[in-house]
């Protein structure tokens, strides 16, 4: 199993093995792995090196730790493309899972000045401010905040937002979607995210920055989204 004269560290063909039993399923997500004690005499090396082995796998996210219990299989995560606007209902629904949203926050408010500007609003203009709790099968995904324009849809309440908000303006508003100007960078999880999102207050998240334009090129929302690392990977397709 272990080729010891092979120029590829132990620790890494190690690595490799418990990849291919993880996928072909010989280790199913949320099972435990055999002890470190239990790998090194299957491979007949030492546990530093099978240590090594898993603490690579748990840092890339396939395998997760549980003081006390054992090391278990990761629930892959979520692939995401980005090169399409959908909403979280439509990503959720198309991979067959259940989408869900708590509002935590729902208000009328001035908006911060940066916010109206993105949004190219007007002095005085009023926006509603949102912070949801994406669920997919009832787990959490993400936390969103939402920025909206009071004066591109009146009218509007929690209720009503309960569902998709693309589809209310779609649907219940008649407006066309256009475009989004969506930028992504890597950050520790807020403090008072992680509690939503019930990861440790060491953990990092994907912060997504999205402006999403009408059809006519009118913003209508600005959302700021801190999506969980350990569930979510993003993928596109890139042409030369
Ligand atoms: C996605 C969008 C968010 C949009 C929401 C609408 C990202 C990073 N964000 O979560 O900007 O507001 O979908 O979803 O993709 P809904 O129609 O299900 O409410």
């Amino acid at each position: 199993m272990v080729n010891k004269n092979s120029h590829v560290p132990i620790y890494i063909q190690i690595e490799e093995a418990l990849k291919q039993s993880i996928f072909l399923g010989e280790y199913q997500v949320g099972e435990a792995i055999p002890s470190e004690r239990d790998l090194s005499n299957r491979f007949n090396v030492s546990r530093m090196t099978v240590r090594q082995a898993i603490t690579n796998l748990v840092s890339n996210g396939m395998l997760f730790r549980e003081k006390g219990r054992g090391t278990f299989v990761s629930t892959p995560k979520l692939e995401q493309p980005l090169n399409g606007l959908t909403s979280f209902t439509e990503d959720m629904r198309a991979r067959g899972m259940t989408p869900s949203s708590k509002i935590i926050k729902f208000e009328i408010q001035i908006p911060p000045f940066d916010v109206a500007r993105e949004l190219m609003m007007e002095e005085g203009e009023k926006v509603y401010f949102m912070v949801r709790i994406r669920n997919a099968d009832n787990k959490p995904m993400a936390i969103e905040r939402t920025y909206i324009p009071v004066a591109v849809f009146p009218d509007l309440n929690a209720k009503l937002l309960s569902g998709s908000l693309y589809r209310l303006v779609e649907e219940q508003y008649g407006l066309t979607i256009g475009n989004a100007i969506q930028q992504m960078e890597a950050s520790h999880v807020a403090k008072e995210d992680s509690k939503y999102l019930l990861l440790e207050p060491t953990a990092v998240v994907l912060i997504i920055k999205r402006t999403s334009f009408l059809s006519d090129g009118k913003p209508f929302e600005l959302v700021r989204s801190a999506y969980r690392a350990d569930r979510y990977k993003f993928i596109s397709e890139i042409q030369r």
